[in-house]
């Protein structure tokens, strides 16, 4: 399902403003001394990649031309996006901050296309290709109309097309019939495109956690995603379910979400059932997962979070780039910088009349129910990042003859599945070393 892409896969647009003032970053990081002349190994989950790293004025370059290539949308454009996400991996691994094009040529994985963005902004402090998508209205359109919960790329790109151009486009035009989440998207598109601080996953966190404890006593509910790599905001929260007996989280997700509905805690929320089948684990696939799953948006009362509020840029900001929408440098978020006139101004909102009287603020958030004999894979995979979990992926199938999913690893020479009782040991059968999840960040 399209808005089902949009949740999982896109994360926070840059700011195109941001990307004109990219500037050196003064990001207190230190630069190792040692090990700068080994060569970068080639598999992402084979590197150190944290939050801060010394070359922010490239990699958010790159990752606005990602997100302008996801925005395309076609199986081209697609390995595009992919190019530019490997090439800002790279960069964001490197010790140091990056400065000749003779250096990053010897980087792996950074094409001929980075390169040239590598060499403008070397040059000239700035990419003209990034201007030129910032100084069209496709962009910026594109962000826009993609910040609609269940709206991705396809559909904004269709709306686009067609003409529209502002948030009031859509909602005045009466030959659209919306899905019930993008009608949700709209109604609550300011609360969704305004980032979730750590201070409000962590609210969330407890009030699934006491509904679960009443009715599955040992369970645990563990906060994944960008949020257990460190990020302090993130676009949703990701909670990972599980109890140590297998067989004890079933059933839990459907009575936890009656206790939560029974709360009215719930703006919105759809399930899907658990699809695993063992024997798919061969298959050439990179679907997340097959967990039974609750997507949602939580009303999270507004007196909960009063204290939470107002993001404020962190000593992490590279320079010359806002840091209002999330805590990682290379995602600035558009959340309260949306041009209020392409949303349609504040008044127009829809949610707009509304606001005065709603008590509280739509949170998106995912409830994961993994199977103890699982829960290490899954833990790995909702820890992510997306791009460290295909790297680990790749890495499993081509150097140890592994399938790796969020359920198993699978040894294809000895034709038998490896049990994993910690994140530990994933590493383990793969020969990789342990990497903390503040080190997974590419
Ligand atoms: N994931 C993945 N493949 C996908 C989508 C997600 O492996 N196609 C994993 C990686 C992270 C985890 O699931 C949670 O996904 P998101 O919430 O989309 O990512 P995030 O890193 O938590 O980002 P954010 O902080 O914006 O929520
Ligand atoms: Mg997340």
């Amino acid at each position: 399902m399209e808005w089902f892409t949009r949740s999982m896969e896109e994360k926070r647009p840059i700011h195109c403003t941001d990307s004109l003032r990219l500037r050196p970053s003064q990001a207190a990081v230190p630069v190792a001394t040692e090990s700068i002349a080994e060569p970068m190994p080639k598999y992402e989950c084979q590197r150190i990649t944290r939050l801060k790293h010394h070359n922010h004025r490239f990699t958010t370059a790159l990752a606005l031309l990602e997100e302008h290539a996801g925005y395309l949308q076609s199986g081209k454009q697609d390995s595009r996006a992919l190019a530019f996400r490997k090439a800002a991996c790279s960069l964001k691994a490197l010790h140091h901050p990056l400065t000749n094009i003779e250096e990053a040529r010897k980087l792996p994985h950074i094409g001929r296309h980075s390169l040239e963005v590598i060499q403008d902004i070397l040059e000239d402090g700035f990419s003209r290709e990034v201007q030129d998508i910032c100084d069209g209205d496709f962009y910026e359109t594109m962000q826009l109309f993609t910040g609609i919960f269940g709206v991705g790329a396809t559909t904004a790109r269709k709306w686009y097309e067609t003409g529209f151009r502002t948030l009031d486009d859509i909602r005045n035009d009466s030959t659209l019939s919306l899905k019930r989440d993008q009608k949700i998207g709209l109604d609550l598109y300011q609360d969704l495109n305004t980032p979730v601080s750590l201070a409000e996953a962590d609210i969330i966190q407890d009030l699934v956690n006491s509904e679960v404890q009443k009715l599955q006593p040992g369970a645990t509910v563990v906060l994944t995603g960008g949020f257990r790599r460190g990020k302090t905001e993130g676009h949703d929260v990701d909670l990972l379910i599980s109890h140590p007996t297998e067989g004890k989280e079933t059933g839990l997700l459907s009575a936890v979400l009656a206790r939560l509905r029974g709360k009215d805690l719930l703006a919105y929320e759809t399930m899907s059932a658990n699809t695993y089948d063992p024997s798919s684990v061969s298959k050439k696939e990179y679907t997340l997962d097959h967990f039974e799953r609750c997507f949602s948006i939580f009303k999270l009362d507004k007196s909960l979070i009063s204290s939470t509020q107002n993001a404020k840029p962190t000593s992490e900001s590279p320079a010359g780039v806002v840091q209002q929408g999330t805590s990682n440098p290379d995602r600035p978020h558009q959340g309260e910088e949306v041009s209020l006139e392409r949303a349609g101004g504040t008044a127009s909102f829809s949610e707009g009349d509304k606001t005065a009287e709603k008590t509280w603020v739509g949170r998106r958030v995912d409830l994961i129910i993994a199977p103890a004999s699982q829960y290490a894979y899954a833990l790995v995979g909702w820890t992510g990042s997306k791009h460290f979990n295909r790297s680990l992926r790749l890495y499993a199938d081509h150097e140890r003859n592994m399938k790796l999913t969020s359920h198993v690893l699978y040894d294809t020479v000895k034709h038998q599945y490896l049990p994993a009782s910690s994140e530990e040991d994933v590493f383990h059968h793969l020969q990789l070393p342990y990497r903390e999840p503040a080190e997974r960040n590419c």
